[in-house]
């Protein structure tokens, strides 16, 4: 629907304007229409049109060294955005913001034989300092948050630290042009402001934020120890840090540990609304956090060094890249409300588990019983959740470390054997790890006969991917078991064997304590396994979040 098109393009427009860009520049052709009018018809932008596109991206170079902003530059889809290749290699060189904006056609008509159409994507190579594919989309509230985004991301990417071009690829379908007056503009941030602002820029001043207004610290992975200015700061501000285990933040008297099974309750998370989050590190797993962060009328800040984004649902409205500074007084009963339920649902939690042996005892086991200089390093996928919703607050954790960048199941054997090799003697490194994942990188324990490392690995067996079993593909009986679960009944005493690991299979709480305490006190790798089952699994943590929600429901 080229509706759709139109009013994604003009929040698109509306965005670059708003994030300080000024000029347009525009060459002719069929394909870049929507493109090229939904510039030309943003009133803040001054749109200036050129026969060549070389002369265009050159002429948009020039306002964008004139005025340190960047300007847009667009063209319609074959050799014409090739043309642009040369002022968009000066502007890297030279460092100066570009946005490139090129038109192109539908995957489906690409290597097809349609006319002007050659591989756009990446197209100026290492020049561009980023590159997207921005892909075709109906209209939904959601899509144009995420428009809007994109033309503030693309702003700043050009902008921040080293200066350059940044491509965007647009695909754009038949019909090219309006058939319908387009509707009133929808939501955009007040005052004219961009979608997202960014101090990441121009950190010469420190924000500040305020106590006195009702806000949360979500802190997700960090491997910088950034934790101890996170506590300080909530502490300060009488605000809880919602701490994912790998942010090393799960301590002190601010920290909440249990904000996942917390915020499955719908009543507790909408009355618990905030009104500021402080976002720290990669965004957490957790999905009730993550829908609570989406509804949030919260504003929502950003904060890292790197520049980094975390913010799928398009819901940031500032990035920072230091954290800010305090100010004003703070509200202790706002603290206190989450500390409360928090320790509630802790005791909640552990009551239902009992004493069963059970995956998510592992992990409160883990978190209780690991001495502070351990590192932990755990498994995608239910191993990081259950140690995201199971490990308990404590003041001296130990360190946990994830591949969580791209969630893979590979490699984590292997990690885990490097993280050992970077351990100090009396730091023990421990592993909690799926069977799939370990049969995946199974010949990751070469490490432990060939180098001489210490490792311990917990391996929850429960025959095959138990995170799948939560998911609605358990239901497709035809295909579950042999391609989505793929049980694989392996023994892995053998691997062990093979390996030359020590290996014990334990049954109950009280040998996995006592396996558990010997794997960490003697030398090499040791293999403790807890059997599981896939389909108990899932109503063990069922179980669970009942409790929390009578426990909270009790409360009330
Ligand atoms: C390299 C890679 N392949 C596939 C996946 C998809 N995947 C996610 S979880 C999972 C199964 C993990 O099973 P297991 O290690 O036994 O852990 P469990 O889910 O039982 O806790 C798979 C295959 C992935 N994340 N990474």
């Amino acid at each position: 629907m080229p509706t759709d098109t139109y009013l994604l393009l003009r929040a698109f427009c509306d965005e670059l304007a708003r994030s300080g860009v000024a000029h347009a520049c525009t060459s002719p052709g069929s394909r870049s229409t929507p493109l090229v009018l939904s510039l030309v018809r943003e009133p803040r932008l001054r749109a200036w049109s050129h026969v060549d596109e070389r002369c265009a991206a050159f002429f948009a170079l020039g306002v964008a060294k004139a005025t340190g902003r960047p300007a847009a530059v667009v063209c319609t889809s074959g050799t014409a955005a090739a043309n642009f290749a040369p002022a968009v290699i000066e502007a890297h060189e030279a460092r100066v913001p570009l946005i490139v904006l090129t038109a192109d056609r539908p995957p489906e008509l690409r290597e097809v034989g349609a006319g002007q159409t050659i591989d756009q994507l990446k197209l100026y190579g290492s020049a561009a300092k980023w590159f997207f594919e921005v892909g075709t989309h109906d209209w939904s509230p959601e899509r144009e948050r995420w428009m809007r985004t994109l033309a503030a991301r693309a702003v700043q990417t050009s902008l921040e630290r080293r200066p350059g071009p940044v491509h965007l690829n647009f695909p754009l379908r038949e019909p090219l042009v309006l058939d319908e007056p387009l509707p009133p503009p929808g939501d955009a941030r007040p005052d004219g402001a961009p979608w997202v602002a960014s101090s990441a820029a121009s950190a010469a001043v420190p924000a500040t934020i305020s106590g006195t207004r009702r806000g949360v610290i979500v802190a997700g992975r960090d491997e910088r120890g950034s934790w101890r200015a996170v506590g300080s700061l909530a502490e300060g501000l009488g605000w809880p840090v919602l701490a994912d285990a790998t942010s090393g933040a799960r301590r002190g008297p601010a920290a909440v540990a249990h904000y996942d099974a917390l915020l499955r309750d719908e009543d507790w998370a909408a009355a618990h609304d905030p009104e500021v989050v402080l976002r720290v590190g990669d965004l957490p797993t957790s999905k009730p956090l993550r829908a609570w962060l989406t509804r949030s009328r919260a504003e929502q800040i950003a904060v890292d060094p790197d520049g980094a984004w975390q913010d799928p649902d398009g819901v940031v409205s500032r990035r920072l890249d230091v954290l800010p500074q305090r100010a004003g007084a703070a509200d202790p009963d706002w603290l206190y409300t989450w500390r409360a339920a928090d320790n509630a649902v802790g005791e909640a939690l552990e009551a239902a588990l009992g004493a069963d042996l059970s995956e998510p005892r592992v992990a409160v086991e883990l978190g209780k019983r690991l001495p502070s200089t351990a590192t932990l390093v755990v498994a995608s996928s239910m191993p990081i959740r259950d140690v995201e919703t199971f490990f308990p607050l404590r003041d001296d954790p130990p360190r946990v470390l994830a591949n969580r960048g791209a969630n893979g199941i590979d490699g984590t054997v292997s990690t885990a054997f490097g993280v050992a090799a970077a351990a100090a003697p009396e730091e023990r490194t421990v592993l909690l790890i799926g069977d799939v994942a370990l049969a995946h990188d199974v010949g990751g324990l070469l490490a432990s006969r060939r180098l001489n490392l210490d490792v311990t690995i917990v391996l929850l067996n429960n025959d095959g991917g138990g995170i799948f079993n939560f998911l609605p593909v358990s239901g497709e009986t035809d295909a579950f078991e042999q391609h989505v679960a793929t049980p694989h009944g392996l023994d892995f005493s053998h691997a062990a064997a093979l390996y030359g690991c020590d290996h014990r299979r334990v049954d109950d709480l009280g040998s996995f304590r006592t396996a558990l305490d010997t794997a960490l006190s003697t030398p090499g790798t040791s293999i403790v396994e807890v059997p599981g089952d896939r389909v108990a699994n899932v109503a063990a943590h069922r179980r669970a979040w009942d409790a929390v929600r009578a426990t909270l429901a009790g409360a009330r």
